[in-house]
Order: structure tokens, then C-alpha cells, then sequence
């Protein structure tokens, strides 16, 4: 009976009219496929994952996954244990072929202090090898399994209490490569989200333990790519070179928050969502990641520049770390395409609508010409100014001040801001843009102009200066205006 059910859905598959390719082999013939000789898994630490599988037949592939409970950075002076699977979150990248039969060994480190399993989405049996993959601290499980079903799948423990084990880093990517392989790029990532919650809040210095309150309230003080703020910035961005394509495999550990995957400047070509096979969507600019889920995307870098990754609910990118880099160097043979698709900034001229007068649109509009320079006392100024610094500025340069590595400058003991008042004034009035060095480290970036009153960026730049070690100095109101009226005078010049 069963054999004439397989029979007869062979037939029904080999006639089907919408068989494509990625759907050439299935799931029966994968049961059937004859396994030839057999080879070691090599794993791959994240962003990077195995070469492509060339193989053309289905083979025992053993895999030797090492648990290893590790104290390591998850931002800047911020200790965090982390419960991994490889050393590293997220875990080592698995990459099999379909058809494949995968001896899993999963290694529990001696010197552990718990016992963990592994659940693979990619397995077909009772919890994903769970139940079978039960292992305390100096023990090694080993369990088997055949790789039906072609697809980018999440592995996890899913020893209890679960939530806990995942949120401390327990995840990673196993990819089941279709039997005629992927479409060839020039590079691929691995790249994956997860949730992190801390007894202290999002920044706070030295070792912090797991807080299961603020899990089971799913209000994370992290929010990160591959285990760590700035994990993917500076000299760790993913890279690229102009007109070639990126795969980036992106997986979402959770253990709670959805992520809405997205790269600033970037357009999806192809998305294959939720991790399917089957046919990828196109020209995507955010796709959708659920926990214990993972998609692949793919595209061309078609302009030089540096691009953001986030998760696009963007308090996680730009409060709790959800950002990494990736950079797009330019090739000289390609110099004219690359202008041709993005010019850059061309030009800055002032805009004036009909009827409109910059002059007073630009600054206080003026009751009486004394208001206009007159200060209130310095202790009103600086009360001021921290509220428009909450409001304004410290998405960015952050509560304290003390900025964001790579991307956003300190403005807390910060010698670019103490240097120059007059510049620290153009910075927020006109904005700023290009290389900068603050304390010794490179930013170049972008910071938009601020449409602040002359006293309100007065009262902000005097609270920044009267704060967190910086040299006090109290910025004038009529001194904005100054500098304000200068800058008019040399765009009306058409200088820059
Ligand atoms: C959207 C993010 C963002 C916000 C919001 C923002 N800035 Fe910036 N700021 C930047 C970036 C990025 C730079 C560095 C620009 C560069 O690299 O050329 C910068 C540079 C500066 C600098 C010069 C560098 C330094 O460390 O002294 C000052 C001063 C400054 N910002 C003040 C402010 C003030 C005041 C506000 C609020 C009114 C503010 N910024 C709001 C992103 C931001
Ligand atoms: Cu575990």
C-alpha cells in the first residue's frame, strides 16, 4: 500500500506541469538516495560560511559540534556568558547537500556547567534530534539523520528552560543544498540576529547576568548581529567590490523579536524567503525574519559606498546595536558605472519659496530686537538644553554622550567638540559630513542639519559643554546668530 502511494506520487511529481528545477528531486527520492562514502563537515565560524557543495551525489557527512559555555564582550566593556555552539554566536555555519545522511556528534565541553541538546530545523524526527541529542557537560551524543528537504534552516538547544539557552546564544544556520546547487556569487555571509537581555540596561560596564524577567516581558537590552555590538563594523564589515553579487544567509535566532531585515541603500534582488528553495522573490527592500527562521538574500553592489545593516524597527539598530557594515570598494575599470548610478551630493544651493524670507525663516523670529540676545540664567540654559539633547540628539550620540564605535562620535570628553565653538555651532546648524577625528578614532559619516531655534542650540551645546568632562562653556544665543548669519553669507557666495 505504501509503495503504491510512492509509486504513484513519483508519477504525479515527474508529470506535474510546474516542476522547476529547484523541485527536481523529492522528498522520497531523497529517502532513497544511495549514500556513497562518507566526510567530515567543515564548519564555519559566522560571517563566513563552507565553500559551495560541488558533489553531485549524496554522501555521510559527520558533523563534530562542540557546546562551549564562554565569558566574552557583547559591547564595549559589557561582559556576557554565552552558552555557544562553536565558540562563537551564532554557531558554526553546517553546510550538507540534499539527500545527504548527517552523523551528528554533539560535544558537551568538560568544563561546562550545564547540560544541552540540539534541535535542527532541517531534521525530519521527533524535536528536530532533541530527544536524542541530550547531553551533560564531558559527554558526546551522536545521532543520524538524512537531509530531506532542500532549505536554510535554524538549529538551537532546546534544553529548559529553552527561552534561556537561546537568548544566552544557543543558535545557528544549517544549510540543505539543493541537489544542483545555488546560483554562483562572488561572496557569502552568514549573518544572525538574536535578542539579549541583562540585569543591567543596554551599555552598563562589567559582567552581566541573564535577566529572565525582562525575556519573559520579551524587553531586550540587545538587540544584535552575530553576538556583539559592532560585530560587523570597521575592519569586521562584510566587503564587497562594485558589480559583484553578495549572498548573505540571515538567520533570526530570537529567541523573541521578529527582525525586519533590511541594508540602508541596498535593494534586494532576490530574496528567498523564509529560507525556500523554491522561487526566490525579487527586488525586495526588507524582507521579514521569524524567530527560528532564516531567509537568503542576494545582490548586486552596483555603487561604492558604505551601507547599514539593521533590523529596520530602528530603535534596535541605533539603540541596541542591530548594525552592522557592509562595504562596497570601488574598482577603477568600473568608475563610470559607479557615478552613473549614484552622483553623489551635486550641489547645495539655497531654497527659496515664493514670498518666503530665509532670513527669518532660518532664526528667531524677533519680538522685540532685545529678546534676541538676551540669555536666560546658565542653569536654566543647561536644563534646557539636556531635554533638547534627549529629544534631539541622543539617538545617535547616545544618553551619556559617549557615542557609538565607528558610527556616531562622542560628544562626551570629546577634543573635536571642545576645540571650536564656532565649529561645534556650524555642526548643528548646517550639519556635517566626511571625515572626522574625534579622540583619535576616524568617523565618516553623516549628520543631518538640526532646525533648532538660535537659543535652543545655544542651550544644547551648553548643556553638552557643561556635561560629562567636557571643557564648560556657555554658548550665547547672539553668537548662533553670528554664525548663522556667516554661513549665509558664504552660500550667497556659492561657497561651501
Ligand atoms: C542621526 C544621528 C545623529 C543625530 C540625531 C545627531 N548627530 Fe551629531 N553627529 C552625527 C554623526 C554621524 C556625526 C559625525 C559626522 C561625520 O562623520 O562627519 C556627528 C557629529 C557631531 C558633532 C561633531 C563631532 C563631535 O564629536 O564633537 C557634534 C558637535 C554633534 N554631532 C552634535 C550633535 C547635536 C548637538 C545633536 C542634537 C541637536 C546631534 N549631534 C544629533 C550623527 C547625529
Ligand atoms: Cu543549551
Amino acid at each position: 500500500m505504501k509503495k503504491c502511494f510512492y509509486l504513484f506520487a513519483f508519477i504525479l511529481a515527474s508529470l506535474s506541469p510546474f516542476t522547476t528545477p529547484a523541485q527536481a528531486a523529492s522528498k522520497t527520492d531523497n529517502i532513497e538516495a544511495a549514500i556513497q562514502g562518507e566526510e567530515f563537515a567543515k564548519l564555519v565560524e559566522a560571517p563566513f560560511v563552507p565553500p559551495p557543495i560541488t558533489r553531485k551525489f549524496a554522501t555521510k557527512v559527520i558533523v563534530n559540534l562542540e557546546v562551549k559555555e564562554e565569558v566574552s564582550p557583547i559591547a564595549d566593556g559589557v561582559n556576557y556568558n554565552f552558552w555557544t555552539y562553536g565558540g562563537k554566536v551564532p554557531g558554526n555555519f553546517i553546510r550538507v547537500r540534499e539527500g545527504d545522511l548527517v552523523e551528528f556528534h554533539l560535544n558537551n565541553h568538560p568544563k561546562n556547567k550545564n547540560p544541552h541538546n540540539i534541535d535542527l530545523h532541517a531534521v525530519n524526527g521527533p524535536g528536530g534530534g532533541g530527544t536524542s541529542s541530550f547531553t551533560a557537560p564531558g559527554h558526546s551524543s551522536v545521532f543520524s539523520f538524512k537531509a530531506l528537504n532542500p532549505g536554510l534552516y535554524v538549529y538551537h538547544c532546546a534544553t529548559a528552560p529553552v527561552a534561556m539557552h537561546i537568548a544566552n546564544g544557543m543558535y545557528g544556520l544549517i544549510l540543505v543544498e539543493p541537489a544542483e546547487g545555488l546560483p554562483k556569487v562572488d561572496r557569502e555571509y552568514y549573518v544572525m540576529q538574536g535578542d539579549f537581555y541583562t540585569q543591567g540596561s543596554t551599555g552598563e560596564k562589567g559582567l552581566q547576568a541573564f535577566s529572565m524577567e525582562k525575556a519573559v516581558a520579551e524587553k531586550p537590552d540587545y538587540v544584535l548581529f552575530n553576538g556583539a555590538m559592532g560585530a560587523l563594523q570597521n575592519e569586521k564589515a562584510l566587503t564587497s567590490k562594485v558589480g559583484e553579487t553578495v549572498r548573505i544567509f540571515i538567520g533570526n535566532g530570537g529567541p523573541n523579536l521578529v527582525s525586519s531585515f533590511h541594508i540602508i541603500g541596498q535593494i534586494f534582488d532576490r530574496v528567498w524567503q523564509e529560507g525556500s528553495m523554491s522561487a526566490p522573490g525579487t527586488n525586495i527592500q526588507t524582507t521579514l525574519v521569524a524567530p527560528g527562521g532564516a531567509a537568503i538574500v542576494e545582490f548586486m553592489t552596483p555603487a561604492s559606498g558604505t551601507y547599514i545593516l539593521v533590523d529596520h524597527a530602528l530603535t534596535r539598530a541605533f539603540n541596541k546595536g542591530a548594525l552592522g557594515h557592509l562595504m562596497v570598494a570601488s574598482v577603477d575599470s568600473k568608475a563610470s558605472q559607479d557615478k552613473l548610478v549614484y552622483s553623489g551630493k551635486q550641489s547645495d544651493e539655497i531654497y527659496q519659496p515664493e514670498g518666503a524670507n530665509v532670513a527669518t525663516m532660518a532664526s528667531d523670529k524677533p519680538k522685540t530686537a532685545k529678546s534676541l540676545v538676551k540669555d536666560k540664567p546658565l542653569a536654566d540654559k543647561i536644563k534646557a538644553g539636556e531635554i533638547i539633547y534627549r529629544n534631539n540628539c541622543s539617538a545617535c550620540h547616545q544618553p551619556k554622550g559617549q557615542g557609538i564605535p565607528q558610527s556616531f562620535p562622542p560628544l562626551a570628553k570629546a577634543d573635536y567638540f571642545n576645540e571650536n565653538m564656532e565649529r561645534a555651532i556650524r555642526v548643528v546648524i548646517a550639519g556635517l559630513s566626511g571625515k572626522i577625528t574625534v579622540n583619535g578614532q576616524v568617523y565618516d559619516s553623516m549628520m543631518p542639519a538640526w532646525d533648532l531655534k538660535d537659543h535652543e542650540v545655544a542651550d544644547v551645546l551648553t548643556y553638552i559643554s557643561q556635561s560629562w568632562g567636557n571643557k564648560p562653556q556657555n554658548f550665547k544665543t547672539s553668537d548662533v546668530k553670528a554664525v548663522r548669519k556667516k554661513l549665509m553669507v558664504e552660500m550667497d557666495k556659492g561657497g561651501h
